[in-house]
């Protein structure tokens, strides 16, 4: 993508509502855009990393075999009726009347959909275990919408849904989703501790959140310091293991019952990213969803429900990966691989070396943004480290002389003059 031809409105002072370094940066880096309170546009740049963390979320839940839909965002307040919370869910939810005066709401979470094509097709227990996801806008009414899309009221969610015969089987669901958790995070750069947490609106016995550890958090939680020691990026973790250590959200902390001793419970504020339930019967009982069990008996299955916040992941990236001079993306979802900058648009030598690379990085299938802009070089490597993509290329008149063009890895800052066909191979490598 050439700058001249793309868009990327970059601010140079941060606006003064922005709180949180995240928020500071995607609006600095033009990555979104407020319309309303908690309600943002995607610009292409932070749209380009939204569909990065998606795809990310969708490959792992496809591994572990749950498997995709999509509901709309508007449903109708019966299904709601029918579980009782319609009533239970507090001014949050967005309620409004079509033409005909029906009531229908923004869904906030679906469990009431996904329970009604539930009911509508599976009948028999030989057609268990099923999962069934979906990634879709959600609107909450937050009371105080903030941080940008940490907090927002619309946001980008994936929420899973399992369905399962017995006890045994949702715990088995809610462990095969724990571990993809882990595994998704990890591949965002992300370190997330499993958290026991408060189940909330949603309901039900069992939960975990899972959180990200930064200064700038929302949430209060308390964890064995052993989590410090975990390499989070060993290739087979160790679930039971993380099960077995004491994590909680200040709602569920008892110091009272807390098994750590003092010396070793740590505290600190947590990005909540991830949040999972299990809670048994208590959408398939009011909803009637039941399965003939291998005796004809009819039973209530037992369902849990998975959600990750993927435009929240956005923020809790960039509060984990950026230094004084911008964003830092791993390469994972960073919304170009490669910056190219031509110091001198207007030296032939230059742009038909910048002009080179560009076509045959693009040739590769790598994702290059092309600083063909007339503008200082200064602006130039502003820009590049501000928008943070993993290496950036630097075309200038002295090294094109020699021919030799420069590397930088933005995250360690380290640069080597390379010439154009060893600096190709290190990419493509
Ligand atoms: N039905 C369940 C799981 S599918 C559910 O709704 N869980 S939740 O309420 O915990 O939300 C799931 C995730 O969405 C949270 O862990 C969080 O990462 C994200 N999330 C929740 N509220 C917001 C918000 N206002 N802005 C951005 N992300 C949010």
């Amino acid at each position: 993508m050439r700058l001249t031809r793309y868009f990327l409105p970059v601010l140079k002072e941060a606006p003064a509502e922005a709180e949180i370094v995240s928020h500071r940066l995607m609006l600095r880096a033009g990555m979104i855009q407020q319309l309303a309170a908690g309600i943002y546009n995607w610009l292409p740049l932070g749209f380009r990393v939204l569909k990065k963390v998606e795809r990310i979320v969708r490959e792992e839940m496809d591994r572990a075999g749950a498997i995709e839909i999509l509901m709309p965002t508007i449903q109708p307040a019966d299904l709601w009726i029918e579980s009782g919370r319609w009533d239970a869910y507090g001014p949050e939810m967005l309620r409004v009347l079509d033409r005909h005066e029906r009531r229908m709401l923004y869904g906030p979470t679906n469990e009431e959909n996904v329970t009604d094509i539930f009911r509508r097709h599976v009948k028999s227990y030989r057609q268990l275990p099923l999962n069934l996801y979906q990634i879709q806008w959600k609107f909450r009414d937050e009371i105080r919408p903030r941080f940008g899309v940490m907090r927002g009221r619309e946001f980008l969610m994936k929420d899973a849904y399992s369905f399962d015969l017995d006890a045994e089987g949702a715990r088995r669901s809610y462990d095969t989703m724990f571990v993809a958790y882990l595994r998704t995070f990890r591949r965002m750069g992300l370190t997330a501790i499993p958290m026991q947490a408060e189940s909330g609106p949603i309901g039900g016995t069992m939960s975990h959140e899972f959180q990200i550890l930064a200064k700038t958090g929302e949430s209060h939680v308390f964890y064995d310091q052993a989590f410090e020691e975990i390499d989070f990026s060993a290739a087979e973790l160790d679930i039971e293991k993380l099960k077995s250590l004491y994590a909680a959200t200040d709602d569920k902390h008892d110091p009272a019952r807390c098994p750590v001793p003092p010396e070793r419970l740590r505290t600190g504020r947590g990005i909540e990213v991830g949040h999972i339930f299990y809670f048994g019967t208590k959408y398939s009982k009011p909803m009637r969803a039941t399965v003939t069990g291998p005796d004809d008996r009819e039973i209530e299955v037992e369902m849990g429900s998975y959600g990750i916040g993927v435009s929240r992941l956005v923020g809790a990236i960039i509060e984990a990966h950026h230094d004084e001079h911008g964003i830092v993306w791993p390469e994972s979802v960073a919304p170009f691989r490669v910056g190219l900058v031509n110091l001198r648009p207007d030296d032939p030598s230059c742009t038909a070396m910048a002009e080179e690379l560009y076509a045959r990085l693009c040739n590769a299938g790598v994702e290059v943004l092309y600083d063909d802009r007339d503008e200082r070089a200064g602006v130039k490597f502003a820009t590049m480290d501000l928008i943070g993509l993993p290496f950036q290329i630097t075309v200038g008149p002295r090294g094109v002389k020699e021919g030799k063009v420069e590397l930088k890895e933005r995250k360690s800052g380290a640069r080597t003059d390379l010439d154009p066909e060893a600096l190709l191979a290190r990419l493509l490598a």
